[in-house]
Protein backbone atom coordinates (compact mmCIF):
# COMPACT_ATOMS: atom_id res chain seq x y z
CA UNK A 1 0.00 0.00 0.00
CA UNK A 2 0.90 3.82 -0.14
CA UNK A 3 0.02 5.18 2.70
CA UNK A 4 0.62 8.86 4.01
CA UNK A 5 0.72 9.67 7.65
CA UNK A 6 0.00 13.25 9.27
CA UNK A 7 1.06 13.82 12.81
CA UNK A 8 2.81 16.06 14.82
CA UNK A 9 6.82 15.48 14.16
CA UNK A 10 7.65 16.89 17.74
CA UNK A 11 8.44 15.28 21.07
CA UNK A 12 5.32 13.63 21.73
CA UNK A 13 3.17 10.46 22.57
CA UNK A 14 1.30 10.95 19.10
CA UNK A 15 3.96 11.80 17.24
CA UNK A 16 6.59 8.95 18.03
CA UNK A 17 3.66 6.38 17.71
CA UNK A 18 2.81 7.80 14.22
CA UNK A 19 6.79 7.73 13.19
CA UNK A 20 7.14 4.11 14.76
CA UNK A 21 4.05 3.14 12.93
CA UNK A 22 5.22 4.35 9.57
CA UNK A 23 8.58 2.68 10.12
CA UNK A 24 7.41 -0.89 10.74
CA UNK A 25 5.10 -0.54 7.44
CA UNK A 26 7.47 0.53 5.73
CA UNK A 27 9.93 -2.88 6.48
CA UNK A 28 6.71 -4.72 5.97
CA UNK A 29 6.88 -3.30 2.34
CA UNK A 30 4.39 -0.40 2.00
CA UNK A 31 5.55 2.78 0.69
CA UNK A 32 4.90 5.55 3.51
CA UNK A 33 4.89 9.12 3.39
CA UNK A 34 5.37 11.47 5.78
CA UNK A 35 3.67 14.52 5.68
CA UNK A 36 4.81 17.23 8.37
CA UNK A 37 6.09 20.75 9.40
CA UNK A 38 9.67 19.15 10.41
CA UNK A 39 11.31 15.77 10.25
CA UNK A 40 9.48 13.90 12.70
CA UNK A 41 12.08 12.95 15.71
CA UNK A 42 12.08 9.24 15.29
CA UNK A 43 12.50 9.63 11.67
CA UNK A 44 16.08 9.47 11.82
CA UNK A 45 17.99 6.91 9.32
CA UNK A 46 17.43 6.31 5.70
CA UNK A 47 14.81 3.62 4.38
CA UNK A 48 14.25 2.80 1.34
CA UNK A 49 10.81 2.46 1.35
CA UNK A 50 9.76 6.11 3.72
CA UNK A 51 9.43 9.46 2.14
CA UNK A 52 9.31 12.75 4.04
CA UNK A 53 7.58 15.50 2.55
CA UNK A 54 8.16 19.12 4.34
CA UNK A 55 4.82 21.31 4.81
CA UNK A 56 5.72 24.67 3.42
CA UNK A 57 3.96 27.62 4.84
CA UNK A 58 4.74 31.22 2.86
CA UNK A 59 4.28 34.12 5.07
CA UNK A 60 2.42 37.32 4.20
CA UNK A 61 2.42 40.50 5.44
CA UNK A 62 -1.36 39.96 5.59
CA UNK A 63 -0.79 37.00 8.19
CA UNK A 64 -1.38 37.74 11.43
CA UNK A 65 -1.64 33.64 11.91
CA UNK A 66 -0.13 32.10 8.76
CA UNK A 67 -2.52 29.32 7.30
CA UNK A 68 -0.78 25.84 7.84
CA UNK A 69 -3.79 24.18 7.88
CA UNK A 70 -4.60 25.10 3.89
CA UNK A 71 -0.99 24.36 3.69
CA UNK A 72 -1.11 21.29 4.86
CA UNK A 73 -4.23 20.75 2.79
CA UNK A 74 -2.54 21.37 -0.52
CA UNK A 75 0.71 19.24 0.59
CA UNK A 76 -1.68 16.65 1.17
CA UNK A 77 -3.19 16.77 -2.38
CA UNK A 78 0.05 17.03 -3.86
CA UNK A 79 1.18 13.79 -2.10
CA UNK A 80 -2.24 12.23 -2.96
CA UNK A 81 -1.82 12.88 -6.72
CA UNK A 82 1.82 12.71 -7.65
CA UNK A 83 2.99 9.85 -5.01
CA UNK A 84 -0.56 7.62 -5.80
CA UNK A 85 -1.58 7.43 -2.56
CA UNK A 86 -4.14 4.55 -1.59
CA UNK A 87 -5.01 6.38 1.93
CA UNK A 88 -4.06 8.90 4.59
CA UNK A 89 -3.98 7.95 8.14
CA UNK A 90 -3.52 11.07 10.02
CA UNK A 91 -2.52 11.24 13.86
CA UNK A 92 -4.23 13.72 16.41
CA UNK A 93 -7.77 14.91 15.67
CA UNK A 94 -6.53 18.97 15.39
CA UNK A 95 -5.99 20.21 12.81
CA UNK A 96 -5.17 17.09 10.57
CA UNK A 97 -8.64 15.75 10.94
CA UNK A 98 -10.52 18.72 9.27
CA UNK A 99 -7.36 19.12 6.48
CA UNK A 100 -7.71 15.49 5.28
CA UNK A 101 -11.09 16.35 5.09
CA UNK A 102 -10.01 19.14 2.97
CA UNK A 103 -7.97 17.37 0.85
CA UNK A 104 -10.34 14.42 0.30
CA UNK A 105 -12.78 16.69 -1.24
CA UNK A 106 -9.98 18.30 -3.48
CA UNK A 107 -8.91 15.42 -5.12
CA UNK A 108 -12.71 13.85 -5.29
CA UNK A 109 -12.80 17.41 -8.20
CA UNK A 110 -10.06 15.61 -10.15
CA UNK A 111 -11.32 11.87 -9.92
CA UNK A 112 -9.58 10.41 -7.01
CA UNK A 113 -10.88 8.67 -4.27
CA UNK A 114 -8.75 8.40 -1.24
CA UNK A 115 -9.72 7.97 2.68
CA UNK A 116 -8.44 9.30 5.41
CA UNK A 117 -8.23 7.03 8.58
CA UNK A 118 -8.12 9.49 12.15
CA UNK A 119 -6.12 8.22 15.43
CA UNK A 120 -6.98 9.53 18.25
CA UNK A 121 -3.85 10.23 20.96
CA UNK A 122 -5.56 11.95 23.81
CA UNK A 123 -5.04 15.80 24.15
CA UNK A 124 -6.87 16.43 21.11
CA UNK A 125 -9.99 15.03 22.88
CA UNK A 126 -9.54 14.95 26.42
CA UNK A 127 -8.02 18.87 26.83
CA UNK A 128 -7.99 20.81 23.24
CA UNK A 129 -11.06 19.13 21.66
CA UNK A 130 -13.14 19.39 23.88
CA UNK A 131 -12.76 23.62 24.16
CA UNK A 132 -15.78 24.73 22.05
CA UNK A 133 -13.33 26.75 20.22
CA UNK A 134 -12.95 23.82 18.41
CA UNK A 135 -15.62 21.04 19.28
CA UNK A 136 -17.59 21.53 16.02
CA UNK A 137 -14.67 21.11 13.67
CA UNK A 138 -13.37 17.91 15.82
CA UNK A 139 -16.75 16.53 15.45
CA UNK A 140 -17.35 17.24 12.01
CA UNK A 141 -13.79 15.64 10.62
CA UNK A 142 -13.79 12.87 12.96
CA UNK A 143 -17.85 11.52 11.83
CA UNK A 144 -15.99 11.99 8.53
CA UNK A 145 -13.69 10.00 8.77
CA UNK A 146 -13.38 6.86 7.04
CA UNK A 147 -12.26 4.91 9.63
CA UNK A 148 -11.56 6.22 13.61
CA UNK A 149 -9.13 4.27 16.11
CA UNK A 150 -8.36 5.24 19.83
CA UNK A 151 -5.39 3.98 21.71
CA UNK A 152 -7.22 2.84 24.75
CA UNK A 153 -10.51 1.93 25.92
CA UNK A 154 -11.14 4.77 27.83
CA UNK A 155 -10.01 7.35 25.34
CA UNK A 156 -12.81 5.88 22.71
CA UNK A 157 -15.64 5.85 25.62
CA UNK A 158 -14.48 9.42 26.23
CA UNK A 159 -14.40 10.67 22.95
CA UNK A 160 -18.45 9.28 22.89
CA UNK A 161 -19.03 11.10 26.07
CA UNK A 162 -18.07 14.50 25.00
CA UNK A 163 -18.66 14.13 20.90
CA UNK A 164 -21.32 13.46 19.12
CA UNK A 165 -20.10 10.32 17.03
CA UNK A 166 -22.12 8.94 14.87
CA UNK A 167 -19.43 6.00 14.07
CA UNK A 168 -17.56 3.26 15.44
CA UNK A 169 -14.70 4.05 16.68
CA UNK A 170 -11.97 0.82 16.73
CA UNK A 171 -9.44 0.53 20.13
CA UNK A 172 -6.31 -0.08 18.33
CA UNK A 173 -3.27 0.28 21.29
CA UNK A 174 -0.01 1.71 21.19
CA UNK A 175 2.42 -0.75 20.67
CA UNK A 176 6.51 -1.06 21.99
CA UNK A 177 9.18 -2.10 19.82
CA UNK A 178 10.54 -4.73 22.93
CA UNK A 179 13.97 -5.20 20.98
CA UNK A 180 14.77 -2.09 20.81
CA UNK A 181 13.57 -1.09 24.48
CA UNK A 182 14.90 -4.43 26.03
CA UNK A 183 17.02 -4.04 29.54
CA UNK A 184 20.75 -4.20 29.18
CA UNK A 185 23.60 -3.93 31.30
CA UNK A 186 25.41 -0.19 30.88
CA UNK A 187 27.61 -0.30 33.81
CA UNK A 188 29.53 2.56 33.17
CA UNK A 189 26.56 4.45 32.32
CA UNK A 190 24.36 3.66 35.59
CA UNK A 191 27.57 4.40 37.68
CA UNK A 192 27.88 7.89 36.06
CA UNK A 193 24.25 8.65 37.29
CA UNK A 194 24.08 6.72 40.51
CA UNK A 195 28.16 6.39 41.92
CA UNK A 196 27.41 4.60 45.13
CA UNK A 197 24.95 2.14 44.00
CA UNK A 198 21.58 4.43 44.81
CA UNK A 199 18.14 3.60 42.75
CA UNK A 200 17.38 5.40 39.52
CA UNK A 201 14.01 6.86 39.92
CA UNK A 202 12.79 8.14 35.86
CA UNK A 203 10.26 10.05 34.38
CA UNK A 204 10.04 11.12 30.79
CA UNK A 205 7.00 13.70 29.61
CA UNK A 206 6.75 17.13 28.03
CA UNK A 207 6.56 18.70 31.29
CA UNK A 208 3.41 19.93 30.71
CA UNK A 209 0.52 20.57 33.69
CA UNK A 210 -1.26 17.61 32.62
CA UNK A 211 1.81 15.30 33.38
CA UNK A 212 2.16 16.63 36.94
CA UNK A 213 5.70 16.66 37.04
CA UNK A 214 5.98 18.39 40.51
CA UNK A 215 4.32 15.04 42.35
CA UNK A 216 6.92 13.47 40.24
CA UNK A 217 9.66 15.60 42.56
CA UNK A 218 7.33 15.20 45.78
CA UNK A 219 7.80 11.39 45.58
CA UNK A 220 11.02 11.54 44.97
CA UNK A 221 11.94 13.88 47.78
CA UNK A 222 9.44 11.42 50.09
CA UNK A 223 11.80 8.38 48.43
CA UNK A 224 14.89 9.95 49.46
CA UNK A 225 14.28 10.33 52.76
CA UNK A 226 14.56 6.91 53.07
CA UNK A 227 16.78 5.23 50.71
CA UNK A 228 19.91 7.07 48.44
CA UNK A 229 18.53 7.69 45.19
CA UNK A 230 18.12 9.29 42.26
CA UNK A 231 16.19 11.23 39.78
CA UNK A 232 16.40 11.46 36.28
CA UNK A 233 13.77 13.72 34.20
CA UNK A 234 13.85 13.39 30.79
CA UNK A 235 11.80 15.95 28.43
CA UNK A 236 11.44 19.83 28.36
CA UNK A 237 8.40 21.97 28.85
CA UNK A 238 6.61 24.87 29.89
CA UNK A 239 6.97 23.86 33.69
CA UNK A 240 10.41 23.29 33.91
CA UNK A 241 11.64 26.21 35.54
CA UNK A 242 8.64 25.56 38.26
CA UNK A 243 9.85 22.20 38.82
CA UNK A 244 13.68 23.49 39.16
CA UNK A 245 12.52 26.27 41.68
CA UNK A 246 10.67 22.70 43.63
CA UNK A 247 13.94 21.05 43.97
CA UNK A 248 15.88 23.38 44.98
CA UNK A 249 13.20 24.51 47.97
CA UNK A 250 12.73 20.71 49.06
CA UNK A 251 17.06 20.40 49.20
CA UNK A 252 17.02 17.99 46.75
CA UNK A 253 18.97 19.77 43.32
CA UNK A 254 22.18 17.48 43.92
CA UNK A 255 20.20 14.18 42.88
CA UNK A 256 18.05 15.66 40.90
CA UNK A 257 19.29 15.01 36.77
CA UNK A 258 17.47 16.42 34.09
CA UNK A 259 18.82 15.57 31.19
CA UNK A 260 16.49 16.89 28.11
CA UNK A 261 14.84 15.36 25.39
CA UNK A 262 17.11 12.36 24.41
CA UNK A 263 16.33 10.04 21.45
CA UNK A 264 18.00 6.97 22.90
CA UNK A 265 15.41 6.51 25.24
CA UNK A 266 15.83 2.93 25.71
CA UNK A 267 19.41 3.55 27.37
CA UNK A 268 18.31 5.60 30.27
CA UNK A 269 14.95 3.13 30.84
CA UNK A 270 17.96 0.37 30.72
CA UNK A 271 19.38 2.10 34.27
CA UNK A 272 16.76 3.20 35.60
CA UNK A 273 14.51 0.97 38.65
CA UNK A 274 11.34 2.74 38.40
CA UNK A 275 9.02 4.78 36.21
CA UNK A 276 6.96 7.64 37.28
CA UNK A 277 4.19 8.88 35.71
CA UNK A 278 1.34 10.83 38.47
CA UNK A 279 -0.63 12.43 35.13
CA UNK A 280 -4.40 14.10 35.36
CA UNK A 281 -4.47 12.12 32.62
CA UNK A 282 -3.54 10.09 30.05
CA UNK A 283 -4.98 8.14 27.64
CA UNK A 284 -2.54 5.27 27.20
CA UNK A 285 1.07 6.22 28.40
CA UNK A 286 3.51 5.30 25.66
CA UNK A 287 6.44 5.81 28.17
CA UNK A 288 5.32 3.69 30.70
CA UNK A 289 5.13 1.06 28.29
CA UNK A 290 8.41 1.58 26.96
CA UNK A 291 9.50 1.67 30.52
CA UNK A 292 7.92 -1.69 31.16
CA UNK A 293 9.87 -3.15 28.08
CA UNK A 294 13.17 -2.57 29.48
CA UNK A 295 11.52 -4.05 33.03
CA UNK A 296 11.26 -0.87 34.82
CA UNK A 297 7.92 -1.19 37.12
CA UNK A 298 5.63 1.78 36.67
CA UNK A 299 4.36 4.00 39.36
CA UNK A 300 1.87 6.09 38.63
CA UNK A 301 -1.54 7.63 38.92
CA UNK A 302 -5.06 5.35 37.82
CA UNK A 303 -6.39 8.20 35.79
CA UNK A 304 -7.43 7.88 31.78
CA UNK A 305 -5.98 4.34 30.23
CA UNK A 306 -3.51 3.85 32.72
CA UNK A 307 -5.43 1.01 34.25
CA UNK A 308 -5.72 -0.68 31.11
CA UNK A 309 -1.77 -0.95 30.95
CA UNK A 310 -0.12 -0.55 34.62
CA UNK A 311 -1.79 -3.70 36.32
CA UNK A 312 -0.90 -3.15 40.31
CA UNK A 313 1.27 -5.54 42.05
CA UNK A 314 2.20 -7.15 38.53
CA UNK A 315 3.73 -4.11 36.49
CA UNK A 316 3.80 -1.68 38.91
CA UNK A 317 1.16 0.28 41.22
CA UNK A 318 -1.41 3.21 40.87
CA UNK A 319 -2.52 5.58 43.27
CA UNK A 320 -5.43 8.18 42.62
CA UNK A 321 -4.25 11.83 41.14
CA UNK A 322 -1.96 13.95 43.94
CA UNK A 323 -1.81 10.74 46.20
CA UNK A 324 2.20 11.71 46.43
CA UNK A 325 2.15 9.78 49.76
CA UNK A 326 0.70 6.75 48.18
CA UNK A 327 2.61 6.32 44.80
CA UNK A 328 6.04 6.92 47.67
CA UNK A 329 4.83 4.48 49.52
CA UNK A 330 4.22 2.30 46.60
CA UNK A 331 7.85 3.04 45.10
CA UNK A 332 9.69 2.00 48.81
CA UNK A 333 7.71 -1.29 48.56
CA UNK A 334 9.07 -2.12 45.37
CA UNK A 335 12.56 -0.40 46.07
CA UNK A 336 13.04 -2.07 49.60
CA UNK A 337 12.07 -5.34 48.85
CA UNK A 338 14.45 -6.67 45.40
CA UNK A 339 12.17 -10.02 45.55
CA UNK A 340 8.80 -8.16 44.69
CA UNK A 341 11.19 -5.78 42.59
CA UNK A 342 12.58 -8.55 40.28
CA UNK A 343 8.43 -10.23 40.40
CA UNK A 344 7.43 -6.73 38.75
CA UNK A 345 10.10 -6.21 36.44
CA UNK A 346 9.33 -9.80 34.55
CA UNK A 347 5.70 -8.84 35.06
CA UNK A 348 6.61 -5.66 33.30
CA UNK A 349 7.95 -7.17 30.56
CA UNK A 350 4.97 -10.12 29.87
CA UNK A 351 2.87 -6.74 30.06
CA UNK A 352 4.83 -5.18 27.02
CA UNK A 353 5.29 -8.53 25.29
CA UNK A 354 1.07 -8.06 25.04
CA UNK A 355 1.70 -5.05 23.43
CA UNK A 356 4.34 -5.75 20.90
CA UNK A 357 4.51 -4.49 17.95
CA UNK A 358 4.19 -7.15 15.73
CA UNK A 359 0.70 -7.76 17.51
CA UNK A 360 -0.48 -4.39 16.80
CA UNK A 361 1.12 -3.45 12.96
CA UNK A 362 -1.42 -6.22 11.55
CA UNK A 363 -4.67 -4.36 13.47
CA UNK A 364 -3.78 -0.63 11.53
CA UNK A 365 -3.25 -3.00 8.20
CA UNK A 366 -6.37 -4.96 8.01
CA UNK A 367 -8.22 -1.65 8.91
CA UNK A 368 -6.57 -0.63 6.03
CA UNK A 369 -7.83 -3.00 4.13
CA UNK A 370 -11.14 -2.61 4.99
CA UNK A 371 -11.59 0.95 4.59
CA UNK A 372 -10.15 0.33 1.02
CA UNK A 373 -12.50 -2.58 -0.14
CA UNK A 374 -15.79 -0.60 1.61
CA UNK A 375 -14.20 2.41 -0.68
CA UNK A 376 -14.34 -0.32 -3.74
CA UNK A 377 -17.32 -1.51 -3.02
CA UNK A 378 -19.20 2.21 -2.51
CA UNK A 379 -17.31 3.66 -6.20
CA UNK A 380 -18.81 -0.19 -7.62
CA UNK A 381 -22.35 0.70 -6.93
CA UNK A 382 -22.15 4.67 -8.15
CA UNK A 383 -21.28 3.29 -11.37
O1 LIG B 1 1.24 13.19 26.56
C1 LIG B 1 1.33 14.19 25.85
O2 LIG B 1 1.23 15.33 26.26
C2 LIG B 1 1.62 14.00 24.40
C3 LIG B 1 0.45 13.38 23.73
C4 LIG B 1 0.53 13.51 22.25
O3 LIG B 1 -0.54 13.53 21.67
O4 LIG B 1 1.59 13.57 21.63
O5 LIG B 1 0.37 12.01 24.14
C5 LIG B 1 -0.87 11.35 24.01
O6 LIG B 1 -0.69 10.32 23.04
C6 LIG B 1 0.18 9.25 23.43
C7 LIG B 1 0.30 8.29 22.24
O7 LIG B 1 -0.92 7.74 21.88
C8 LIG B 1 -0.36 8.58 24.68
O8 LIG B 1 0.49 7.52 25.07
C9 LIG B 1 -0.45 9.63 25.81
O9 LIG B 1 -1.02 9.02 26.94
C10 LIG B 1 -1.32 10.79 25.36
N1 LIG B 1 -1.24 11.85 26.36
C11 LIG B 1 -2.31 12.20 27.09
O10 LIG B 1 -3.40 11.65 27.01
C12 LIG B 1 -2.08 13.30 28.07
Amino acid sequence: MRIGIVCYPTYGGSGVLATELGKALADKGHMVHFITYQQPVRLNAFHANIYYHEVQVPTYPLFDFPPYESALSSTMVDVILNQKLDLLHVHYAIPHASTAYMAKQIVSKQGRVVPFITTLHGTDITLVGKDKTYAPVVTFSINESDAITAVSENLRDETYKYFQIEKDISVIYNFVDTQRFRRREMPHFRNAIAPNGEKILLHVSNFRKVKRVPDVVKVFAKVREKIPAKLLLVGDGPDRPSIECLCRDLGICEDVRFVGKQEQLEDVMSISDLFLLPSDYESFGLAALEAMAAQVPVISSNAGGLPEINIPGQTGYMSDVGDVDGMAANALKLLQDDELLAKVRKGALTQALRFHIDNIIPQYEALYEQVLQQQALQQAQLH
